[in-house]
């Protein structure tokens, strides 16, 4: 045990805080790494395949994308030397193994995701999914489940079908629950006459979907909002009120992605509301910067606020955390690991605020004291913590991130 881990123990402990319980608990919770980091949102579907559509837009040509299957896995298991913690792999279903051959969105089955399943097995690592309704030309006009083309419609409610059926064959094979979440980017660039009638038509598509008998204990299933993207600035017929209202009427999960809202607005306040009247929640961790979503996740006040509310509401099994960010312009093994580590050092700041203090001083009426503890949280010695977390998980320093993804950039990335 590091001496200055000790000395921040002791610390902390004058604060009401068990630096050893706040540890325990945070092994207990996963973070979902998202798969699509690794090749700007591409998939496997074509040799070539890049992000179409969607309203979203991977920017930057940073050398050494993964261009196929075993590039991805190995730059995952890079990622992971500098990722401390339970880490799930979120996959889209772009990222199926197809053998070269054409196999349509409404055609995938379990077999095209068998060798991911493997693959985690043998990392005990336990996976998420995604149905993909973007880069494709039934989608390129904007509009998918929302269709006004009933062929189209049905298509795409096929493709989120078979998408939970596979999701729910994962789940049996690795004995655990996938979470499934559905974004639909469908929207309008400009005012339309007719906000109502997409709406109807996604809901009932989603109904048609969600009704086809699936094991909760393998596959759950979350809904995702969005204000706007790019393309779609007047309207996304996937709301937050829309896929609210859905959510809690089906008793499904939410998903919050905090990259989706008004970049004054942020996700933390919605956790406790949105738990009150739905079962669970499944979060995408991004940062938001101006208009664009996705930025990779930093320390910052926006992702400890979202960490402090899961842990302040006591629902740390009731919120499943995902990471949702893609930056091109950088190595990606870094995105990776800075994203992610920057989540589990917010979450284990989160476990480490002198919560019981705070909650006597406002319940005292004492906010004077109350905000005292939160400036003070602020510089108590978090990161020796970390450091001693990273040690016991037997994975890397900072330090020796900073060496070693540079390593992979030369010895791999640059050779791509
Ligand atoms: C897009 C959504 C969505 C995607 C991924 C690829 O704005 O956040 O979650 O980023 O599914
Ligand atoms: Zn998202």
């Amino acid at each position: 045990m590091a001496n200055n881990y000790k000395q921040a123990k002791d610390t902390y402990a004058k604060f009401g805080v068990d630096t050893e319980k706040a540890l325990k608990m945070l092994d207990t919770i996963p973070l979902s790494m998202h798969c699509w980091q690794g090749d700007d949102v591409g998939g496997f579907e074509t040799p070539d395949a890049e992000l179409s559509g969607g309203g979203i837009q991977t920017t930057g040509n940073f050398p050494g994308k993964a261009r196929n299957v075993d590039e991805l896995r190995a730059d995952i298991d890079e990622a992971l030397k500098y990722i401390p913690g339970p880490t799930r792999l979120n996959l889209h279903a772009l990222y199926g193994e197809f053998g070269g051959k054409k196999v349509d969105r409404n055609e995938i089955e379990f077999k095209h995701f068998k060798g991911w399943v493997d693959w985690c097995k043998s990392r005990k690592m336990n996976i998420d999914f995604n149905p993909s309704y973007f880069s494709h030309p039934l989608a390129n006009d904007g509009f998918t489940l929302s269709s006004a083309d009933k062929g189209i419609r049905q298509f795409w409610i096929e493709h989120g079908i078979a998408c939970r059926k596979i999701a729910e064959k994962m789940g049996k094979e690795l004995g655990n629950t996938v979470i499934t979440n559905f974004w639909m980017p469908d929207g309008m660039k400009d005012f339309p006459a007719d906000r109502l009638a997409p709406r109807e038509r996604m809901a009932d598509s989603l109904d048609q979907i969600m009704k086809v008998k699936i094991s909760k204990k393998y596959d759950k299933d979350a809904v995702e909002c969005k204000l706007f993207g790019i393309g779609s600035e007047s309207y996304v017929v996937g709301s937050h009120e829309f896929f609210m209202g859905y959510a809690v009427k089906n008793q499904m999960l939410l998903c919050l992605d905090s990259g989706h809202f008004h970049p004054t607005e942020t996700i933390a306040d919605k956790i406790s509301s949105a738990l009150m009247f739905v079962p669970e929640i499944l979060l995408h961790v991004s940062r938001g910067v101006r208009w664009d979503s996705d930025h990779v996740v930093l320390t910052d006040d926006n992702t400890m606020a979202i960490m402090q509310e899961i842990v302040r509401c006591g629902a740390t099994d009731k919120v499943h955390i995902g990471m949702d960010f893609f930056d091109a312009s950088i190595n990606r093994i870094f995105a990776w690991a800075i994203g992610m580590r920057a989540a589990r050092k917010s979450l284990l700041c989160a476990l480490l605020d002198p919560i019981a203090m705070m909650r006597k001083a406002e319940n005292a009426g004492d906010y004077g004291t109350r905000l005292a503890l939160m400036e003070e949280a602020r510089s108590l010695p978090f990161n020796a913590v970390w450091q001693e977390y990273c040690a016991r998980s037997g994975k890397l320093s900072g330090l020796k991130m900073l060496e070693g993804v540079k390593k992979y950039e030369t010895k791999v990335l640059s050779k791509r």
